[in-house]
């Protein structure tokens, strides 16, 4: 589908050229631009001044190499990123990936988001994303913190929290936060909050944990009731059991809704008494385990093996919270046929374009990630506040500001889509919003 705009047409060519073989990249790139094409029609100045063409290529990409030995005296090699793609609004911030799947393209894709998602939560950061090849599944402790000093050794020289303040994302979570900062701390001799999702004993900030799921089921309690429709009494079907599906779960549940379903890579699991989400927590975040081991519990409920198997479910709410590109055509077809009103994506770009494309032309109210799931890099970014200050918040004080910070949020995408004539189109408006606060410096900034 081409883009309402010869020149961002022109551009997105370009992108391809430039990144080829890296379709996830081109993806998100093309969503963007497609929504700015009224933006640069109202606002030239945007092409002519370079901003356009400036926003499409990192400021900086870091490739390295990773090296570490395993328990058994092995040596792999796996790589590493560091993508750093815009400091216009504030220092690089977004989370890092350990999944066998990353590549260049997996890491420019997250990072040209966090730009967007970044500026959309109000607050003062820029737009970065990084990770690695390596699968931390099956590995041991003891490897795991290997790889993780590996990687810091030679991440440190490039980050700091005035500079560039990683996170989590898939496969690292807070004992892998843990390791990298441990050794963050000992190559630079500093306690600084250069990382966050940190622990609770040196530095973390409540709610962190909690975050992206809350703020996704706040996001999209907004868009519910905007539309005189609530979580209250839902059935609601989730993808994922890491951090993004567990805590949107448990505030799904909090706001009244039956949460049936949720899955891992290999299968999913469908409890029509609603998931049992103590037992999902302590075989997820405690024991590390497959997802099929929730029957050995509760044998009434159902396993499948196979993940998109989970959108034939009938649900009224569904909420993607594993990967990119998880929810295609036929599974929104799916949706749609059994009746769901809402989709709202937890993950980062879950749903194809033709799925979201699907969705909207059947009036299921739709909330794009880069807004929906905005929530965890906001309480980040309270955690790099925290650590300034030298001062903790309580649960309750982080908790409202994510809130606050979600219902602003969603009222800024919704207004900026009715001003550029998509009224209700939830992934133009956050688009244009997180867009021009970003494209308004690089503007004042000159060629830089
Ligand atoms: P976790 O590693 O905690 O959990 C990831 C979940 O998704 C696991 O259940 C995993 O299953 C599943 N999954 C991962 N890759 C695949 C795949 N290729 N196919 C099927 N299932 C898969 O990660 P998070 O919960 O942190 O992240 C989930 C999503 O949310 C990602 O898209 C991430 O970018 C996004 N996100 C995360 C934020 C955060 O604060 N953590 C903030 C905003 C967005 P398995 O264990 O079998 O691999
Ligand atoms: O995709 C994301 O927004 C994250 N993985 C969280 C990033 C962060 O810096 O907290």
């Amino acid at each position: 589908m081409s883009i309402k705009n010869e020149y961002l047409n022109g551009l997105m060519d370009r992108v391809i050229a430039r990144n080829p073989a890296e379709p996830e990249f081109h993806q998100a790139v093309r969503e963007v631009l497609t929504s700015l094409a009224p933006v640069v029609e109202a606002r030239p100045e945007f092409i002519r001044e370079g901003v356009m063409d400036c926003l499409v290529e990192p400021e900086r990409i870091i490739k390295f190499r990773v090296p570490w030995e395993d328990e058994k005296g092995n040596i792999h090699v796996n790589r590493g990123f560091r993508v750093q793609f815009n400091s216009a609004i504030g220092p690089y911030k977004g989370g890092l990936r350990f999944h066998p799947s990353v590549y260049e393209g997996i890491i420019k894709f997250l990072g040209f988001e966090q730009i967007f998602k970044n500026s959309l939560t109000g607050l003062p950061i820029g737009g970065g994303k990084g990770g690695s090849d390596f699968d931390p599944k099956g590995k041991t402790d003891l490897e795991v913190m290997r790889f993780c000093q590996s990687f810091m050794t030679e991440l440190f020289k490039y980050i700091g929290p005035d500079t560039d303040v990683p996170a989590g994302d898939i496969g690292v979570g807070s004992r892998e936060i843990g390791y990298l900062f441990g050794q963050y701390k000992r190559l630079r001799n500093e306690f600084t909050g250069v990382l966050t999702g940190k622990g609770l004993s040196y530095g973390g900030s409540l709610a962190r944990t909690e975050a992206t799921g809350y703020g996704l089921c706040y996001f999209t309690d907004c868009m519910l009731k905007d539309a005189g429709k609530s979580f209250e009494g839902a059935t609601v079907v989730i993808s994922g059991s890491g951090n993004v599906a567990l805590y949107a779960c448990e505030k799904a549940a909090q706001f009244g809704a039956k949460v049936v379903a949720m899955s891992d890579s290999g299968g999913y699991i469908y409890d029509k008494n609603g998931i049992d989400l103590p037992l999902m927590k302590r075989l997820k975040e405690v024991e590390r385990k497959r997802i099929s081991a929730y029957i050995d519990t509760h044998p009434e409920a159902e396993y499948h093996t196979g993940c998109a198997g989970v959108w034939q479910i009938p649900c009224g709410i569904a909420l993607p919270c594993a990967t990119q590109n998880e929810l295609d055509l036929q599974s929104a077809k799916a949706l749609i046929a059994n009746g769901c009103f809402a989709v709202a994506e937890g993950a980062n770009m879950p749903c194809t374009p033709d799925a979201v494309d699907a969705l909207q032309a059947a009036g299921v109210l739709f909330a794009p990630a880069k807004a929906a799931n905005a929530g965890g890099v906001a309480t980040s970014a309270l955690e790099m506040s925290q650590n300034s200050m030298r001062f903790y918040w309580t649960f309750e004080e982080v908790d409202d500001h994510l809130r606050k910070i979600m219902t602003d949020l969603y009222h800024n995408a919704s207004d900026a889509a009715a001003r550029y004539g998509t009224p209700g189109d939830l992934v133009a408006g956050a688009n244009i919003a997180g867009f021009l606060k970003v494209g308004e410096s690089m503007l004042a900034y000159g060629i830089v």
